[in-house]
């Protein structure tokens, strides 16, 4: 039997048990809401730091592909810039540098270059610059010239610096030339209008012709370069006319390449562009002939004009007589009157040549050959 000290000692401790259970109870559900808390408050900075890592990643990227574009675009706005100064017949000019990266320029001494009785092929690496008797700020390359076989044009490779001026040819002697790369400009007189004429700004593919005793100048301002492919010639008495006497009526033209139609050339597959009237008056045109790759002349030609040709564009294999000269861009041809001729073009792309050919003459008359 319990007495009463111990039944209230037995009490208290219990008491004292049941509190310290409900202490720990109380402790335990503490130490749960504060981990829940806990949890909840690292969940919450995790998403924040999530959130903020997200933010600055798509505004880095967003930041470098804006970049990125700039950059690209900027690049090819200086190619662009770089390509603009530079024609498809850029490398036709005097730009050595082009050249440089070709295999044969690598090769002392050896050169395709040849000089026949009938026919010349002077390649780019052939051609020796000097000054032009008259000329300012310019330099050319004389590449066809009557000190050549039977050749009675003179052709020349010219490289107009900034602020270049031209001067006259000979008396009795046409002028023509077409812009190879840069900007030139031309003034003159207007027979018609008796005035003076104007072109400002020729590029790539245009061309101009002065008849004999025409005063011209072609000029280069202080901003532009040019690069031109001339030719000169005497004026050949008048055809079926007395042998001093000269044609009539000849006008200056100033024309580009390409908004000429192609003519027709039945049982050819080239395309042609005559870029000079052919009319009775003229006694020489300038064709420029297109053949893809792949295309050749079906002409095995052999005829009484003679020709100076350069190659605007493209490559292939140019007989004359009995060689088969492989040719390419910047090349200059001469032929001689009675040289069998036949081109099959090659390659990737396109061959563009632009090629003299005497018109309207009397064979009998004329002095060449
Ligand atoms: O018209 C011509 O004589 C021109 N077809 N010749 C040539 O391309 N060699
Ligand atoms: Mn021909």
């Amino acid at each position: 039997m319990k007495t009463g000290a111990s039944a209230s000692s037995s009490q208290q401790s219990s008491t004292h048990r049941t509190r310290r259970i409900i202490e720990k109870k109380k402790k335990k559900e503490t130490t749960v809401t504060t981990t829940t808390t806990e949890r909840r408050r690292r969940r919450r900075s995790i998403a924040k730091t999530t959130k903020t890592i997200g933010f600055f990643a798509i505004h880095f990227c967003v930041i470098s592909l804006t970049l990125w574009w700039c950059w690209c675009s900027a690049l090819v706005k200086v190619s662009a810039v770089t390509m603009t100064t530079k024609s498809p017949y850029h490398g036709v000019s005097s730009d050595q540098s082009k050249y440089a990266e070709l295999a044969f320029a690598n090769v002392p001494g050896f050169t395709r270059s040849k000089l026949k009785p009938d026919y010349a092929m002077i390649a780019h690496e052939s051609r020796v610059y000097g000054g032009l008797f008259g000329w300012e700020n310019t330099n050319g390359a004389y590449v066809v010239s009557p000190g050549m076989n039977k050749a009675t044009i003179l052709m020349t490779m010219v490289s107009m610096n900034t602020k270049a001026k031209s001067h006259l040819p000979l008396p009795g002697a046409w002028r023509f030339a077409f812009v190879l790369d840069g900007k030139c400009s031309i003034r003159y007189k207007d027979e018609d209008a008796e005035a003076e004429a104007t072109k400002e700004g020729l590029t790539a593919g245009e061309y101009f012709y002065f008849p004999m005793n025409t005063e011209h100048e072609i000029y280069t301002d202080s901003d532009n370069q040019c690069e031109l492919v001339m030719y000169e010639a005497f004026t050949k008495p008048k055809l079926n006319g007395k042998p001093d006497e000269f044609p009539t009526g000849q006008k200056v033209i100033v024309g580009e390449t390409d908004s000429l139609p192609n003519i027709e050339t039945p049982g050819e597959i080239f395309r042609l562009k005559k870029l000079l009237p052919q009319t009775l008056e003229y006694d020489v045109n300038f064709h420029v002939m297109d053949f893809a790759p792949g295309e050749t002349l079906n002409v095995k030609e052999l005829h009484h004009p003679q020709h100076g040709l350069v190659i605007l564009e493209g490559q292939g294999i140019y007989r004359l007589n009995d060689d088969f000269m492989p040719v390419q861009q910047g090349d200059v041809i001469y032929m001689s009157p009675w040289v069998t001729q036949w081109y099959g073009a090659l390659g990737k792309n396109r061959t563009r040549y632009l090629i003299s050919k005497d018109t309207y003459r009397d064979p009998l008359r004329d002095s060449n050959p």
